[in-house]
């Protein structure tokens, strides 16, 4: 095979298309992949592409061609096909390169990470973001088409027996899903992160978790994340 054919078929490192996240870079959601990147040192690898929430270019017809469910981050991989949900994208990102490990090693701690992540969407994170959508003005009446206070008001108070949850699960271990840090760790600081844009305080009696926050945030990524985000309180 002569080297012009051999180079139109060989791919070329330099020319790669990089891969690229869509996401607002102070939301909660994208908060978990930007430190995720982060922890792994591989942002480089990344182009960020803006997707405006306030102007609901998420639930635009181009935006939910990449994302049925019309949410951010989304990762586009370098063949262009589309990942959508922070845990899926964790789980890719975690397999290319990289210390430290974020979905766990043997089946057991991959387990374990896996159910404390869903844990902390379903107890705490995604309460917020329901609390937010529902009983706050969200993003805005053009965006925020059907909102049930009620419904808010009752998932802010799930966010709030969450908060109780992993304060008894940090008063037995150091971090969320156990003796290292995580992805599950990851998505409960998607939590607070959620908690300080909607005004919810942490409880002050919640003193293992906040004690587990204040040494999350000695961790680069995630003071880079929370230095762009409203302080937490
Ligand atoms: N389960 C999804 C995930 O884990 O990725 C939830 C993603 C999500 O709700 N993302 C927010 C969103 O798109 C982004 S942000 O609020 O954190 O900035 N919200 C817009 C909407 O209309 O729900």
């Amino acid at each position: 095979m002569d080297n012009m054919v051999l180079n139109a078929l060989t791919p070329d490192a330099n020319k790669a298309t990089p891969m690229k996240i869509y996401d607002w870079p102070t939301g909660p959601y994208p908060a978990r992949v930007r430190i995720a990147l982060a922890e792994k040192k591989i942002q480089s690898r990344v182009e960020f592409v803006p997707v405006n929430l306030w102007k609901g270019e998420h639930k635009k017809a181009d935006f939910l061609a990449k994302n049925y469910s019309g949410t951010l981050p989304v990762l586009e991989v370098e063949d262009g096909t589309f990942l959508a949900e922070c845990t899926a994208i964790t789980v890719y990102l975690d397999a290319l390169e990289g210390e430290p490990t974020l979905t766990g090693r043997t089946a057991y701690e991959k387990g374990v990470i896996h159910m404390m992540t869903k844990q902390a969407e379903i107890e705490m994170l995604d309460a917020i973001s329901v609390y937010f959508h529902h009983a706050t003005p969200g993003l805005g009446p053009d965006v925020e088409l059907y909102q049930n206070r009620e419904w808010g008001l009752r998932q802010r108070d799930k966010a709030l027996r969450g908060m109780h949850y992993f304060d008894s699960v940090l008063r037995k271990q150091n971090f969320i899903a156990g003796e290292a840090f995580s992805m599950a760790d990851i998505a409960v600081i998607g939590g607070f992160i959620f908690a300080a844009i909607v005004e919810l305080p942490i409880p002050q009696e919640c003193e293992a978790l906040l004690a587990w926050f204040a040494r999350m945030q000695e961790r680069p990524s995630v003071r880079e994340q929370l230095a762009i985000v409203p302080p937490i309180h």
